[in-house]
């Protein structure tokens, strides 16, 4: 397993459509295997492979709470089959949108289809902190941040305080 980079705002790879994934197999494992000791380390609760550079539709995530048993999630060609017209608001953060926090509204219930660690197909229902970090990383999937969905003058604001941050580091 190793460590990747994550990318941050603007890299111009964040804003890329990601591919399908022809096959789960040993080499997607492993790619999926960094995506968690990343996500890990950053640390956060999900990680789109678009985030270390590599635009493929994968995502990784674990909502365990502090305390409780690590609980390793992996996303393939994830689709969204249904979204409840309620809506809920959070206030969403993003690894490649460091320090930076804000509210979003988005479907409180989804639905959904992806293929396992196993490759597997899956459907399942997500609701709450699930709900929210899914469409969060399937956001990232079509090259969209969670800053895409505030006003233009926020977006530019955090785009500048990331900027800021890195010049200082
Ligand atoms: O960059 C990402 O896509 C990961 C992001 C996921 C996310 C968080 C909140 C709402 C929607 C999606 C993060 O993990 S940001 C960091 C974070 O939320 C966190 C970090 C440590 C402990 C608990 C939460
Ligand atoms: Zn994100």
């Amino acid at each position: 397993m190793a460590l990747r980079e994550i990318l941050v705002v603007p890299d111009p790879v964040l804003k890329q459509v990601s591919k399908p994934v022809e096959r789960v197999d040993d080499d997607l494992r492993a790619l999926m295997d960094d995506m968690l000791e990343t996500m890990y380390a950053a640390p956060g609760i999900g990680l789109a492979a678009v985030q270390i550079g590599v635009p493929h539709r994968v995502i990784v995530m674990d909502l365990a709470r502090e305390g409780e048993p690590p609980a390793p999630r992996h996303f393939v060609n994830p689709e969204i089959l249904w979204a409840s017209e309620e809506t809920a608001p959070y206030e969403e953060g993003c690894l490649s949108v460091p320090e930076i926090y804000d509210e979003v509204e988005r479907p409180a219930k989804v639905k959904l289809r992806y293929l396992n660690y196993q490759g597997e197909a899956v459907e399942e229902e997500a609701e709450g902190l699930f709900a929210v970090c899914i469409q969060h990383e399937m956001d990232h999937l079509e090259g969209v941040l969670f800053i895409d969905h505030l006003s233009r003058l926020k977006r530019e604001q955090a785009v500048k305080k990331v900027k800021k941050q890195a010049k200082a580091a």
